[in-house]
């Protein structure tokens, strides 16, 4: 990895109020702030360079802000913890805002630090500083972070960034805001404030469920013919990932993983069922012989219990494990449906699982026989048509993926929910959180760079539309060596809204031939592959057969694991695996 080193540098002590702030970035634990540069923190960034040396943090440099972000998330996704960013003013802010929705959707933990002013009009520069500055500069994404601060002096700057640290990091987990007056930035400092002891000041543990609950929810789990274990958003930590095995295990449960989430159940387990985006016929019936269902924060179980049940009247029992209802707020709807519950614990998915578990044991003595693998394995039908369709580029990642230790990182819209395969919880990373396109490549890049290390090769399958939308980020991982594998599922189209205005133009008795305008991204083509070499990445394909796919990534996982960025610009034929639900007509 490269990091950039400044030189010359005289060891004076702290003498600045940025500083102070860059001291405490330092003293959080943050190894690295992703930016864009900008005057509003001239100071902060002299203080990280001059003061600090440009280590922990080190800066990441994006090309956008939506990058910048982005990478924190991709980091976060991995981690659990934050990572820092720093957005200039009020302009920086709009640029990173899609990527800090997503973020919070995702409930990823971040450190997001910005900078206004001067406040005291007087000393604003002419023009610029006006325009730079806002009464409320955190309004702009106050709906979407989970606490946000404008410290007027550094005693309150420390206090803020420890909050906001100790906020971040508190499941459920989200960004926080902090922003720093220029002044106080560039203002000389006589006495430095002491640091705090950062370790007093950590985030809470996890919120564990009630006794009685844990134990009310065991007998009905025990007592349950066909219970259905339903994992959803839960942590990367592998001991929470065997005691929810072993939990699916001494109830006999079945399971189903959803994939939206990140890899929460090996899907190669007896137990688990099935993968889904949107229920099948084959997982709506796994659901209507269930009895009694555990939702470890499942994304969206309203919403998924709708798609069985067409009303409320559910009648298997239902237990929802979740903490998410501390973040809830009245403007963002991503609580989604309100599920009905029998039991409603409001608890931490891994911490109530921990606990379930020893209660289970206790009240079963023995484990039951594991059944006989009920689900062959998915079976992959090469597609008969010249093109490769979305089920062969899936076939072939996940194969390039069973040959050695891969996290994929995120997948195109189109790839088959049957087909993703996890056995360890760092192997696939999820969604994007908030649906928000564009957030891809910067997601894959913070994966990646948190994945350093661990032996894995970091892979990622991504839209063609996607990939464009943050297609400047493949310099910051080329500039600062950040090996990563990205797959672009190329249709030459935002190919998901062709079907949206297909199913317009059906209800409508109108021409669905005429679904492509306004959505494909062709005639020119994009050069894809001269897009990456443009910035520094290795760039391959156009692959428009599968032999010669499965040799390219083949040759592409060599490439990255050399350290390489490394892009593969895959002709994919434009269709989606059914069903498509989220085409439907609403009502439907
Ligand atoms: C910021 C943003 N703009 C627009 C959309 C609407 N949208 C959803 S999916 C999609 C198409 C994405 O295209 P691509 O990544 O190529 O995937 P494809 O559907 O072609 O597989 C669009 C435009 C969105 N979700 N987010
Ligand atoms: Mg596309």
């Amino acid at each position: 990895m490269h990091i950039d080193r400044p030189v010359n540098l005289k060891r004076a002590a702290g003498a600045w109020g940025s500083d102070y702030l860059a001291e405490i970035m330092r003293a959080i634990g943050l190894e690295y702030v992703a930016l864009v540069p900008g005057a509003s923190f001239r100071g902060l960034h002299d203080s990280l360079v001059n003061h600090l040396g440009n280590t922990r943090p080190a800066m990441l440099l994006a090309l956008h802000e939506e990058t910048a972000v982005a990478m924190a998330h991709g980091y976060a996704k991995v981690t659990g913890k934050p990572m820092g960013v720093i957005l200039h003013s009020n302009v920086g802010v709009m640029h990173s805002t899609m990527a800090i929705f997503n973020a919070y959707c995702d409930r990823v933990p971040m450190l997001i630090y910005g900078a206004t002013g001067p406040m005291d009009a007087h000393l604003r520069r002419p023009w610029i500083d006006w325009i730079h500055t806002c009464a409320d500069q955190a309004a702009l994404i106050r709906h979407f972070i989970k606490w946000d601060n404008q410290p007027a002096s550094l005693a309150a700057s420390a206090e803020a960034m420890l909050r906001a640290a100790q906020v971040a990091s508190t499941a459920p987990c989200g960004p926080t805001y902090i922003v720093f007056d220029t002044i106080m930035q560039e203002t000389k400092v006589r006495d430095p404030e002491p640091l705090p002891d950062v370790a007093r000041f950590a985030p809470s543990r996890p919120v564990h469920p009630a006794p009685d609950a844990v134990a009310a929810a065991a007998r009905m789990l025990v007592k349950a013919k066909r219970p259905l274990l339903l994992p959803g958003r839960v942590g990367r930590g592998i001991q929470a990932w065997n005691e929810r095995i072993a939990l699916a295990e001494w109830l006999g449960a079945r399971v189903m993983t959803d994939l939206k989430s990140a890899a929460s159940f090996p899907s190669d387990h007896p137990l688990h069922l099935m993968t889904v985006k949107y229920l099948t016929a084959e997982s709506r019936k796994a659901f209507a012989e269930s009895d009694v269902i555990l939702s470890l924060d499942w994304t969206d179980l309203a919403g998924t219990l709708r798609q069985v049940w067409k009303s409320d009247a559910v009648p298997a029992k239902i237990i929802q494990v979740s903490a998410d209802a501390l973040v809830w707020n009245g403007w963002s709807m991503d609580h989604q449906g309100l599920p009905p519950a029998d039991l409603n614990l409001l608890a931490d998915p891994d911490a109530t699982t921990a606990c379930l578990l020893k209660e289970v044991q206790r009240l079963r003595r023995t484990r039951p026989a594991l059944p006989r693998r009920s689900r062959t394995a998915a079976r992959r039908t090469p597609s008969r048509s010249s093109h490769i369709g979305v089920r062969d580029l899936a076939g072939a990642v996940t194969e390039l993926a069973g040959r050695q230790d891969t996290t994929l990182v995120k997948v195109n819209i189109g790839w088959p929910a049957s087909g993703t395969r996890y056995n360890h919880p760092l192997d696939f990373l999820g969604n994007d959180g908030g649906g928000g396109v564009g957030s891809g490549v910067g997601i894959s890049i913070g994966a990646a760079l948190a994945l350093r290390g661990t032996g894995r090769l970091p892979v990622t399958v991504l839209g063609d539309g996607d990939f464009m939308m943050g297609v400047s980020g493949l310099w910051t991982a080329a500039r600062h060596q950040i090996p990563l594998l990205v797959v672009v599922a190329n249709n030459l189209s935002f190919f998901n809204d062709e079907l949206h205005q297909e199913r317009m133009a059906l209800q409508r008795g109108r021409p669905p031939e005429n679904r492509w305008i306004g959505q494909r991204i062709a005639g020119p083509d994009l050069d894809i592959a001269a897009l990456a070499r443009a910035q520094g990445a290795v760039g391959m394909g156009p692959v428009t057969r599968l032999a010669e796919l499965r040799r390219t990534l083949r040759s592409a996982a060599v490439q990255t694991r050399r350290g390489k960025v490394v892009v593969i610009d895959v002709r994919v034929a434009a269709e989606y695996d059914a069903p498509v639900a989220h085409h439907m007509t609403r009502g439907d």
